[in-house]
């Protein structure tokens, strides 16, 4: 599948996804949200396909923002739709049942920090600049930072960071939690690789009920939660994975998983 604002390069297990628009700083417009949709959705179901990256085109950004010339004519039902349509990519993006990888190389502001704030792990470049610079414009920010920032980082920063539309660098990313790591530019993808490949030379069926466990479970009580884990743990028992990993560990060889 081609689409015009993204490019998506596959290499084994892996896909990475680039969000192509550079001359806007990879800004996220209503076409670009409705491709990136489409693309999870396909990469979730695609057999071959572990991990995914996601990152932006260029040396500058990753996603700049929602796109300002798209948002400001809206009246306040298209608005609705639009935040909606970003609710709906978050959502998706978080609940694929690969992990996603963001390789935040440059400006991810606003809706850029949100897709960041909904894949799994956060590595950034040097010179990745976040923030949520919302209230800049008028608005708040619309595509669940609000939410998924203050659970990330906790509320008193997410709280300075939304109401003062700052920018931090990355390594203050970093301390705070916002960013996993931070290497230099032109080793992020690399890096971003690497972590891929660690990841994929896991059982699959484990990857993902591990991400499930995670993402589920921390909208539960620590009670429900620990019991739903407890059912995913008992799931791992019934996949071949399970018995082929351990038993490769008693026979003191690499297991081969098959992802059943
Ligand atoms: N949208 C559209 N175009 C953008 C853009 C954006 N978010 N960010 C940059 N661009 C465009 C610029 O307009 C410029 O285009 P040309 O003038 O060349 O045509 C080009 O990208 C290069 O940008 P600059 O010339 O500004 O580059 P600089 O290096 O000088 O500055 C910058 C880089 C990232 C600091 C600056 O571009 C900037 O401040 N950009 C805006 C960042 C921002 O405010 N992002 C948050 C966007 S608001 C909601 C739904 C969603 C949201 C909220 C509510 N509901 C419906 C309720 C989400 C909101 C946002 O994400």
């Amino acid at each position: 599948m081609t689409y015009d604002n993204l490019l998506v390069d596959y290499s084994p297990g892996l896909a990475i996804v680039t969000i192509n628009r550079p001359k806007a700083l990879n800004a996220l417009n209503q076409q670009t949200l409705i491709e990136l949709e489409s693309a999870f959705c396909s990469l979730a179901e695609a057999p071959d396909v572990q991990v995914v990256i996601i990152t932006g085109s260029g040396e500058k950004a990753f996603v700049a923002g929602a796109d300002i010339a798209a948002m400001q004519p809206l009246n306040a039902l298209e608005a609705r739709q639009f935040a909606k349509l970003g609710h709906q990519v978050m959502h998706k993006i978080e609940g694929c049942p690969k992990p996603v990888i963001a390789a935040v190389n440059g400006f991810a502001l606003g809706g850029g920090c949100e897709l960041a704030l909904g894949c799994d792990i956060r590595i950034a470049s040097e010179n990745a600049r976040f923030g949520q610079p919302e209230v800049n414009l008028g608005v708040i920010p619309g595509f669940g930072g609000t939410q998924r920032l203050a659970r990330l980082v906790g509320k008193g920063r997410a709280m300075e960071l939304i109401m003062t539309g700052t920018m931090i660098d990355a390594d203050e990313a970093y301390r705070i939690g916002l960013a996993n790591r931070v290497v230099a530019a032109e080793q992020l993808l690399e890096t971003a690789k690497k972590l891929a490949e660690t990841i994929i030379s896991k059982g699959p069926y484990a990857v993902k009920l591990a991400k499930q466990a995670v993402h589920n479970g921390l909208e539960l009580d620590l009670d429900r939660a620990n019991q739903y884990e407890a059912e995913l743990f008992g799931l791992c028992f019934a996949t071949k994975d399970q018995k082929e990993g351990m038993q490769a560990f008693l026979d003191k060889r690499p297991a081969q998983f098959e992802g059943e």
